[in-house]
């Protein structure tokens, strides 16, 4: 069951003026309606994404996500102008649009959600088209090991091997508990690796690249593991 955030006598939740002062004068804008209008989620989202010392993901939020960017604002997307482009170590290289995509056989996963931070949301359905049926649509060149993931946050990035991105429970994903996936969880599409740390889950996918070595992503740079396993993971697909 997700935290609430604790209730004034007026009514506004306590946490938001502890906000405002970790995060400083440079937030004193997001005391402006518009954030607080969308509700607590709403100006989580707004406030982390100004947020580069993550201090937002350390507050209670009844959706039981935290919303995590690496960059202060991020382009929207919609079916007008989003691509996912496919390349590198293949024969077949791909620009999908969002349509096409939809178009595309779906699957439908159930699994939790773990944030190295320590936050979880049990039971969390993704859905969208398997990574590895994206691939053998571009056909891997022999050569081919790992895949990297890019975004068009402009920041961010995710890898890995090839035996991983081929798993039955890894996807990039359209829906997020079924609904399109949302701007702040990184829609319209984000990559979902359903056995691994949610940080492999880049949000805001722009980009899928065949390599020949893995690349370490973002957060890998600063230390995280590059296999991102979940203690009870099965590390061998063997549902697949
Ligand atoms: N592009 C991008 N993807 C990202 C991140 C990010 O900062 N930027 N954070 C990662 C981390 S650490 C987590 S826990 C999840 C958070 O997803 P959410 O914001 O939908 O809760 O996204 C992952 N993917
Ligand atoms: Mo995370």
């Amino acid at each position: 069951m997700a935290e609430q955030p604790q209730q004034r006598a007026d009514g506004a939740p306590v946490g938001r003026r502890t906000l405002l002062g970790m995060l400083g004068a440079g937030a004193a804008g997001l005391a402006a309606a518009p954030y607080l209008q969308r509700g607590w989620e709403g100006f989580l989202g707004a406030a982390s994404q100004i947020d580069s010392t993550g201090l937002t993901g350390l507050l209670p939020n009844p959706g039981g996500f935290r919303y995590f960017s690496v960059v202060g604002s991020v382009p929207h997307k919609n079916e007008t102008n989003y691509a996912l482009k496919i390349g590198g170590l293949v024969d077949r290289p791909k620009t999908y649009t969002l349509p096409e995509l939809r178009a595309l056989p779906q699957t439908r996963v159930v699994r939790d959600v773990l944030c190295t931070d320590g936050w979880r949301v049990d039971d969390t359905p993704f859905e969208g088209v398997k990574l590895g049926a994206l691939l053998d649509a571009a056909g891997v060149r022999s050569e081919g090991r790992a895949v990297q993931f890019t975004c068009f946050d402009g920041a961010y990035s995710e890898s890995l091997t090839l035996e991983q991105a081929r798993r039955s429970d890894v996807l990039v994903a359209l829906n997020m508990q079924d609904k399109p996936i949302t701007h702040q969880h990184g829609g319209p599409v984000r990559l979902y690796v359903a056995p691994m740390y949610f940080y492999k889950s880049a949000k805001w996918l722009s980009g899928i690249e065949v390599t020949d070595k893995v690349i370490p992503g973002f957060w890998e740079e600063r230390g995280y593991e590059v296999d991102g396993w979940l203690d009870d993971a099965d590390r061998h697909d063997e549902a697949a």
